[in-house]
């Protein structure tokens, strides 16, 4: 696992060509994993979602799926339904509690978000190469200033950063497996998506696809 500040990308800031700027805060640390360590986390995951099996969510209100699947480690895992989104502690389908958060990723967490209190949730989003997930904001956590740290495993996805407005310039970025990026700051308020995934980019995953894992600090549920 190289250290960080070694690989770290210097994401610079150019306004020449798009008026974008990286926001303060946003850290990309390429193959922060090994393969190995990837291997390790991949374990993990399987494991994880043994007991707690991807499922389709849907989107508020109209009910519509979402293409990515999910699942959550941790004490709180998010939750879209019907009913809107929110943290909860229990699985939607088994009503089972989350799998706990495994080790490697508790210590990622205390390696590169340089906050006092630990992630409450971490969530599972798994893209076949047909996902996307359309730009937003992640603004259910009442810790809203907490970072965000996150793994993308398999294959590369084309993710997509923007400012705090949803009309702001954004920048598209190629995220490949053992990829961690750390949003804080102003970076953590900005909007984002994943726009495409790039099949066959990756051999992590046998059948294929991406694997995001994202920890977030939640405060206190609504
Ligand atoms: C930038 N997931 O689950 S992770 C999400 O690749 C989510 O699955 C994407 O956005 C994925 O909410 C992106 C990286 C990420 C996470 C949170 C952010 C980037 C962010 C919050 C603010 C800005
Ligand atoms: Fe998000």
């Amino acid at each position: 696992m190289a250290g960080i500040g070694t690989r770290a990308i210097h994401t610079h800031n150019h306004t020449m060509n798009t008026g974008f700027q990286f926001p303060d805060g946003f850290l990309l640390l390429p193959e922060y994993f090994t393969r190995r360590a990837q291997e390790d986390l991949l374990r993990h995951v399987r494991e994880g979602v043994r007991s707690a099996p991807l499922y389709r969510p849907v989107m508020p209100r109209t009910g519509k799926p979402l293409s990515v699947r999910m699942s959550n480690f941790g004490p709180l895992g998010w939750i879209t339904s019907k009913e809107g989104y929110r943290y909860g502690p229990h699985h939607p389908v088994t009503n089972k509690p989350w799998p706990k958060l495994p080790d490697c990723l508790d210590q990622l967490w205390q390696k590169t978000a340089n906050w006092p209190s630990p992630p409450q949730a971490c969530l599972i989003n798994y893209y076949d190469e047909k996902a996307r997930l359309g730009l937003h904001v992640d603004a259910d956590e009442n810790a809203a200033d907490a970072p965000i740290v996150s793994v993308s495993l398999g294959d590369q996805a084309l993710y997509r950063l923007g400012g705090p407005q949803r009309n702001d310039p954004t920048r598209s970025l190629r995220l490949s497996s053992g990829d961690v990026v750390v949003l804080a700051g102003a970076a953590r308020h900005c909007y984002h998506g994943v726009d495409r995934i790039y099949p066959g980019t990756s051999t992590l995953l046998p059948k294929g696809g991406r694997i995001n894992l994202t920890m977030r600090v939640v405060g206190k549920i609504t």
